[in-house]
């Protein structure tokens, strides 16, 4: 039986580590996609020869010809600039508009059927971007930062009750930004409400920090932003739909009325599937986690506006 396929565009920080993480996990071969040939191309030898080493099966391949995205079940966007210290994500706005929405339109025409998963920032916007311009079923794009923005929560708080992060349920909804909402009564450990074991202070203070986890780590690194925990994320969404799991998970999706919202992609949990996501899942929200996700909801809105209204230029 042939293995999947799974493209990744950007062989940078996220792109490769992606790759390196798909190849090890056995999950796909990989096409890695830069618009800098002789990065995509070492980095893939690179992977081979790990492959090799690791005694592993997977192909990977770089180059910076989009016909290469031929036959992927899923290809990941993570083109793009990414943040230095100080900047928002929004300021990455209509610099990485302009390289998202060209390699929107390569996936569409090499890669038909493909899933989509976003990852480029400000990523609520590049989602909704991505998705007008491959003019695929809503179903078939996806942004990642839910499962980033959840992992960093559950870290937070496992590290502050020292237990296991896998004994930790929580979601983080929204925009993946200043405005993401971290649903409190969602949150538990060992099965019971965070709220039997932490102060509301100190649930805010972690939350916060979940918030800023981003900045946390640019501030650190100083010349690039995260990208082992983004991978794990990219790959958990990928992973389950290779394998039609019907896991659900949070994802930035264009909603058509769920959660009240439409005309705006935003994180929600949806259930993932061989064929994209297959459903919203409608929690209940308390009226502050309802009015965060709208005020999410209108600047994302926003952003979109201003990125469809500009040309987009060449990848
Ligand atoms: O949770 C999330 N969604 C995120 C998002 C978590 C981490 C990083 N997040 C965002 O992903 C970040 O703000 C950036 O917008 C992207 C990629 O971050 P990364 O850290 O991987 O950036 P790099 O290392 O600069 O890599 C970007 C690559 C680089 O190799 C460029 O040459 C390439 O993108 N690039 C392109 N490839 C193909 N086509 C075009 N046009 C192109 N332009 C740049």
């Amino acid at each position: 039986m042939s293995r999947p396929l799974v493209s990744v565009v950007g062989a940078g920080q996220v792109g490769a580590t992606t790759a390196h993480l798909l190849m090890l996990k056995g999950l796909a071969d990989v096409v890695l996609i830069d618009v800098v040939e002789g990065l995509a191309r070492g980095k893939a030898l690179d992977l081979l020869q790990a492959a090799a080493t690791e005694g592993l099966p997977s192909q990977v391949t770089g180059t910076s010809d989009y016909a290469a995205l031929e036959g992927s079940q899923v290809v990941v966007i993570t083109a793009g600039l990414a943040r230095k210290p100080g900047m928002s994500r929004d300021d990455l706005l209509m610099a990485n508009a302009g390289i998202v929405g060209p390699v929107a339109e390569q996936v569409a025409r090499h890669a038909p059927n493909a899933v989509l998963i976003v990852v480029t920032n400000p990523l609520d916007v590049m989602t909704a971007l991505a998705w007008k311009r491959t003019g695929f079923p809503r179903q078939r794009v996806l942004g990642m930062a839910g499962v980033l923005d959840s992992g960093r929560l559950r870290t937070f708080i496992a590290e502050r009750l020292r237990v296991p992060p896998v004994d930790i349920e929580a979601m983080v909804l929204g925009s993946h930004g200043d405005l993401m909402v971290s649903v409190k009564s969602s949150i538990a450990v060992e099965g019971r409400p965070l709220s039997a074991r932490l102060s509301a202070d100190e649930i805010d203070r972690l939350i916060a920090r979940t918030r800023d986890g981003g900045a946390e780590i640019v501030a650190l690194l100083k010349t690039s932003s995260a990208y082992y925990a983004p991978a794990s994320g990219i790959v958990r969404m990928v992973q389950a739909i290779l394998k039609d799991e019907r896991r659900v998970l949070p994802a930035s999706v264009w909603l058509e009325g769920e959660y009240g919202l439409k005309d705006v992609c935003i994180g929600v949990p949806v259930e993932l599937a061989a064929s994209g996501w297959t459903r919203v899942i409608v929690q209940p929200l308390a009226p502050d986690e309802q009015q965060a996700l709208s005020r999410a909801a209108g600047q994302v809105r926003e952003g979109i506006a201003t990125v469809l209204s500009t040309a987009p230029a060449k990848p």
